[in-house]
């Protein structure tokens, strides 16, 4: 670790009885490939959407690329070091499609594969436990070119690659998830166009949405075929949504955000149904005609687990006539049939993201994949928040970042008192890395990276989330 004197920042851990989890709760940090590895054009890798996108003048903030990033594919060995030092007992990363199976078709790519194969067994040398994300947003641009996710043949290709990875790594990774947050891949990436490959069409982005789920259905399949062993999941990325007024309109735009942003995935993947609102909500934008016999039942192939991705809530209301549209998720692209709703901003405490800070909409979602949905085991996949960072005297004291998790951290620990069989945590991000269409622009992790000599610095919440997994658990509030 970079700084070893740092003393631990104990923060809101002290004497008091302690807030404990289940034993066996797996604390870990995420990352994902293209935010972290670089390499971009090394060990046989090609390009993926995000190459493209990125490399689109006007498409990133400030013209920055993944094409580096932090290093990590030349750094994996001190990375892990650190991971170990940090005490994180699981470890979530994704594997980059176009490095494991360039172009996205044929065989795999020794040198891809090798990679992940070296993480997992530096990992399982630390005891840190790896979990694996198939798919977090690095499409072939191959496949792209053919149609990207809108084309039904995508969810096969995915099939296809998931093989080549179970076959190479499932001796050794026991959790798997097969896709990060489709609500982005589909609605930022085919709908608002904000994120690769930046195209923008309210049908596209239903049918990239239906797609990535087979995908996902079928991929669950190869899974099991080749590592029947295997803890298989999906990772979804759900908010509340809550009406700005009990007027019949905001009622009526909450139901209809609630669909896409969480139901459009929940209701296929945990029950083999698309909810019938959601299905008139969009009968000017699609007929569904893509859904083809069998689809449903493909996608609800049965999970061992579901991630959930939480960072904040949507408050909405019916548009007010002559309201500017906004970019980004609030762009009224991204909720197709639901151009009229508006997004609205209560005022309270925010991220750098400008993402409200509620943690109890943390409780909220996970008693609602467990009493509306599911039994099975969740996990929290992804749970952080974006601050302005500074060094001061080689040190990084981020104490909204450690806010942040400790009131995420307690919502948990309540929704497990609430009877949510809640298994593990993964703080995002273990470190600073490329926010998408945000560059290196917005900070996430609980390490700091100093992009220009690479050099990693542990913040705060780092030391306090290491204190945390010692403890396994936090101070009674
Ligand atoms: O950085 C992303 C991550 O890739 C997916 N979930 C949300 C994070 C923060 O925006």
């Amino acid at each position: 670790m970079s700084n070893p004197a740092t003393p631990p920042a104990v923060g809101v851990l002290d004497d008091r009885p302690p807030l404990t989890f289940p034993p066996g709760f797996l604390w870990g940090a995420a990352t994902a490939a293209y935010q972290i590895e670089g390499a971009a054009a090394e060990g046989g890798r090609t390009p993926s959407i995000w190459d493209t996108f990125s490399h689109t003048p006007g498409r990133v903030v400030a013209g920055h690329t993944g094409d580096v990033a932090c290093d990590h594919y030349h750094r994996l060995s001190s990375d892990v070091a650190l991971m170990a030092e940090l005490g994180l007992r699981s470890y979530r990363f994704s594997v980059s499609w176009p490095r494991v199976q360039p172009g996205g078709a044929g065989p795999a790519n020794a040198e891809g594969l090798d990679f992940y194969s070296r993480l997992v067994d530096e990992l399982l040398a630390h005891g840190i436990e790896p979990w694996l994300t198939l798919y977090h947003w690095d499409l072939p641009q191959p496949l792209e070119d053919v149609g990207g996710w809108p084309a039904r043949d995508t969810a096969a290709r995915f099939a296809d690659y998931t093989t080549l990875v179970a076959d190479a790594l499932g001796d050794r990774v026991r959790y798997w998830t097969t896709l990060n947050e489709p609500w982005c891949s589909a609605f930022l990436g085919y709908g608002s166009g904000v994120h690769a490959p930046g195209r923008s069409d309210g049908a596209d982005a239903v049918r990239a949405g239906h797609h990535l789920m087979l995908g996902h259905g079928l991929a669950v399949q190869a899974l099991r075929a080749a590592r029947p062993a295997a803890e298989v999941g999906v990772t979804v990325n759900l908010y509340p949504v809550t009406p700005a007024s009990d007027a019949p309109a905001d009622v009526d735009a909450a139901r209809r955000i609630d669909g896409l942003a969480n139901r459009f995935f929940l209701d296929p993947l945990l029950r083999g149904s698309y909810p019938a609102d959601l299905m008139a909500d969009l009968a000017g934008v699609t007929d569904f005609g893509h859904v083809r016999d069998g689809d449903l039942a493909t996608i609800a192939t049965p999970l061992d687990l579901v991630g959930v991705n939480y960072y904040s809530r949507h408050v909405v209301a019916a548009a007010v006539e002559g309201a500017e549209p906004e970019p980004y998720w609030r762009s009224p692209s991204c909720w197709p049939g639901s151009e009229d709703v508006r997004f609205v901003t209560r005022g309270v405490p925010v991220t750098d993201m400008n993402w409200e800070i509620d943690a109890p909409g943390l409780v909220e979602t996970l008693r609602r994949v467990h009493e509306e949905y599911t039994d099975l085991p969740l996990y929290v996949t992804e749970n952080g928040s974006a601050f302005v960072d500074s060094v001061v005297d080689g040190r990084v004291d981020d104490a909204d970042r450690l806010a942040y998790f400790d009131a995420h951290l307690r919502a948990a620990h309540e929704a497990i008192e609430a009877g949510v069989p809640l298994r593990g945590y993964f703080a995002w991000s273990l470190m600073d890395n490329f926010e998408w269409a945000w560059g290196y622009t917005k900070r996430f992790g609980m390490v700091y990276v100093d992009y220009d000599s690479q050099v990693r610095i542990p913040k705060s919440s780092a030391r306090w989330y290491a204190e945390v997994i010692r403890r396994n658990g936090l101070a009674a509030q």
